[in-house]
């Protein structure tokens, strides 16, 4: 079935409700608070609820319509950056739990603050939930995009027309499952990160992970942080390098397995209880045909996205939140609210080539990046480009990038206590809160136990007090 609509006005299609999704939609909100004339948008998304990977799922293969799981996060899952990295810049950690936080809250303290500025504005009404986009297609005479999607709910397949289409699908669910000789003999379990839902199951096992990047030092961490006899890390390229505690190794890049024996390039071998693939994600955008379908490995400038956004053969399709992230919920947020100009005319768009000099002269710097310093620094230049190019509420980029290689060298001195330090946000000036509890010790990452306060053990003891004995 195909709906046709009668109306001038322009519609716009997002795929996905995750943090590059809401954006948009928030975005598109705060243009019409200002009093501005914004076309109409709906917004697809195939799990029953917001967030996207904040969305915690204990399901992993497919959901209960038999859709593959989007998630890829785990219980015990504490903000692997300084939130004040992330931080909006359109509403602040203090406007939402209204006293200082510390600088690396668990996973549901994030969820709840990314819904808390959405709540605010009745953002819901904008979602389909439990809705799959299943196909695209783009009719060169009406110059609009025919989008099939599944209500999974009700099981029923129907079309609609677009005249813009954002793809906010994210990019971190598909796992990259490289194959070793021998792994099919393996006895114990091996499976990818995006299945992880932590690290309980490894309590006094000796684990293989196999990766050098954020999944592989996180979850080797957490491996260790709940009871994990041993954990070694396997590098390809290189290795992280810091500095591990004991309990923690890194060796070179696995070869093969004999039964449980690990083999590595260095000639060394080991036996395993269980493997964990830590090698990445795939961009995959399975309802897209070929000619749209961005194609790129995980970088921190994917080819063909004039300003990291716009599809550049044809600039209708948009993509957010592609890039590899140092910064997250704030370079989404700048990237929507470019994207939105665009769609309600108030960016104009230069000419295919012009965009094509300014992709290449992007992709040129990327290409000469080395350290870690030099990958932070380019996504904050960046996100300076797209400030400067929308109205979205000035940050100090700069200061955030000092941040960040404040937070590149703690997790070098100590990756057990790198949680434990604190930052100051550049949108409000305040200094962040130490954690009640050191992150090595703290195994309940529930927001209650997160927001429990002193005041309340004190007040908890008066209470106590004024008992009768
Ligand atoms: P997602 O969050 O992936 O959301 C995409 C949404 O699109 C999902 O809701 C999905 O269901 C929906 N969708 C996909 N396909 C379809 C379809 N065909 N039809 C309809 N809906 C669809 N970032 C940080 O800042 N700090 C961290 O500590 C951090 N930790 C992370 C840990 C893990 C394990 C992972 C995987 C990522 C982590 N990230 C972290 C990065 C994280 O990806 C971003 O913070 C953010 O979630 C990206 O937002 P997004 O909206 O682009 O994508
Ligand atoms: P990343 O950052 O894309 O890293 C993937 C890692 O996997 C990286 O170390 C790769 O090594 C390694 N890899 C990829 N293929 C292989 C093979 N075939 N063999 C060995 N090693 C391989 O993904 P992450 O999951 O760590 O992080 C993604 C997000 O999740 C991130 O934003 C976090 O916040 C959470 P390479 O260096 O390329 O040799």
């Amino acid at each position: 079935m195909s709906i046709k609509r009668k109306t001038n006005r322009k519609r716009v299609g997002i795929i996905g409700a995750g943090p590059s999704g809401l954006a948009q939609l928030r975005a598109f909100e705060a243009a019409k608070h200002a009093g501005l004339e914004v076309p109409e948008v709906v917004c697809f998304e195939k799990q029953s609820n917001w967030g996207g990977m904040w969305n915690y799922s204990w399901r992993t293969g497919v959901g209960k319509y038999g859709e593959p799981i989007h998630g890829s996060m785990y219980k015990y899952l504490w903000s692997n950056g300084p939130k004040e990295c992330l931080e909006f810049s359109d509403y602040s950690f203090d406007e939402h739990f209204k006293k200082p936080i510390s600088s690396y809250p668990p996973r549901p303290v994030l969820f709840d603050y990314i819904q808390g500025r959405i709540k605010k504005n009745k953002i819901r009404d904008y979602i389909r939930f439990d809705t799959t986009a299943r196909w695209v297609n783009y009719n060169d005479e009406t110059e609009k995009f025919e989008v099939v999607f599944d209500d999974l709910k009700i099981d029923k397949t129907y079309t609609e027309e677009f005249d813009y289409l954002v793809v906010a699908s994210g990019h971190f669910s598909t796992p990259n499952m490289p194959y070793f000789k021998g792994i099919e003999q393996f006895p114990g379990q091996v499976m990818h990160a995006h299945d992880f839902r932590g690290a309980d199951p490894y309590k006094d096992q000796d684990i293989l992970i196999i990766g050098s990047s954020y999944s592989a030092e996180d979850i080797g961490v957490q491996c260790h942080k709940h009871g994990a006899k041993s954990v070694t890390l396997s590098y390809r390229s290189n290795p992280i390098g810091v500095n591990w505690p004991e309990g923690i190794k890194e060796v070179p890049l696995l070869t093969h397995f004999e039964d449980d024996i690990a083999h590595f390039k260095n000639g060394t071998t080991e036996r395993y209880d269980a493997v964990i693939m830590c090698t990445g994600y795939q961009h995959k955008f399975p309802f897209l045909p070929d000619q749209f379908r961005l194609k790129t490995k995980n970088n921190l400038y994917p080819d063909h996205l004039y300003k990291g956004v716009f599809f550049n053969n044809l600039p209708k399709l948009i993509y957010l939140g592609m890039q590899d992230q140092y910064y997250t919920f704030n370079m989404f947020d700048t990237q929507a609210w470019l994207a939105r100009d665009y769609m309600m005319d108030r960016f104009e768009m230069p000419s295919r080539r012009e965009r094509r000099v300014d992709i290449d002269r992007w992709l040129e710097a990327n290409d000469k990046l080395e350290t870690s310093f030099d990958h932070v620094d380019f996504q904050g230049a960046y996100i300076k480009d797209l400030l400067n190019l929308s109205d979205y509420p000035d940050f100090n980029v700069d200061e955030v990038g000092v941040m960040f290689k404040e937070w590149l060298k703690d997790k070098d001195e100590n990756i057990l206590t790198y949680r434990d330090k604190t930052f100051r946000s550049v949108v409000t000036g305040t200094m962040a809160e130490t954690h009640h509890t050191e992150w090595m010790d703290e195994l309940d990452d529930s927001k209650e136990r997160y927001l429990y306060q002193e005041e309340s053990e004190e007040a908890l003891e008066e209470v106590v007090e004024k008992q009768p004995v």
